[in-house]
């Protein structure tokens, strides 16, 4: 069988990483690959559901994706995780329970403006009127990636043209 993976993909929040991790999932199991999609939705309530957005609780919430993505990439899963991840320290840290090459950052490089205009959960505009502490972007930082694999962009390209690109460094 194939051989398993972890895409991950980091980027402030409206930046599009569920959209597109979504829409790969679609592809890669049209293409008769096994994936797993792991994002706030379903880790966020469960696994990691007695964690804040502190730094030191959104550390633990990388790790333990880390861990879980790392599992199912074991099993031979493509692993897609759509979180902010703000941190370079912490997915450095997952990218080094990963064999070279199976691990895929991905910088969903949406500006933060454009992600404050967007605001489709009013999530920076409550962050704006100081009702939201720890928000990324706005009073919580966002390191970007330094060496990602891939950066693409939501503004510059098409859904399908980022989902070929990636699929090509897949
Ligand atoms: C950032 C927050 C916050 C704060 C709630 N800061 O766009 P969304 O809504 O659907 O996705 C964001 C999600 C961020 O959780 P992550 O697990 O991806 O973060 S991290 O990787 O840093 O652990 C956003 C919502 O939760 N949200 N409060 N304060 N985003």
């Amino acid at each position: 069988g194939h051989e398993g993976k972890c895409v991950w993909l980091t980027g402030y929040s409206g930046s599009g990483k569920s959209t597109l991790a979504n829409a790969l999932e679609v592809e890669l199991n049209r293409r008769g690959y096994h994936t797993m999609l792991l994002d706030g939705d379903n880790i966020r309530h469960g696994l990691c559901k007695d964690l804040d957005m502190g730094e030191g609780d959104r550390a633990e919430n990388i790790r333990r994706v880390g861990e879980v993505a790392r599992l199912f990439a074991e099993a031979g899963v493509i692993v897609i995780t759509a979180f902010i991840s703000p941190f370079r320290a912490g997915r450095e840290e997952v990218r080094s329970m990963f064999d070279e090459g199976d691990f895929v950052e991905v910088h969903v490089d949406t500006p933060l403006d454009i992600c404050e205009q967007r605001d489709p959960k009013g999530l920076y505009h409550k962050a704006r009127e100081g009702r939201l502490k720890d928000f990324t972007g706005i009073n919580s930082p966002y390191e970007v990636p330094a060496n990602p694999d891939v950066t693409v962009s939501t503004e510059t390209m098409s859904q399908q043209d980022i989902i070929t690109h990636l699929l090509k460094a897949l």
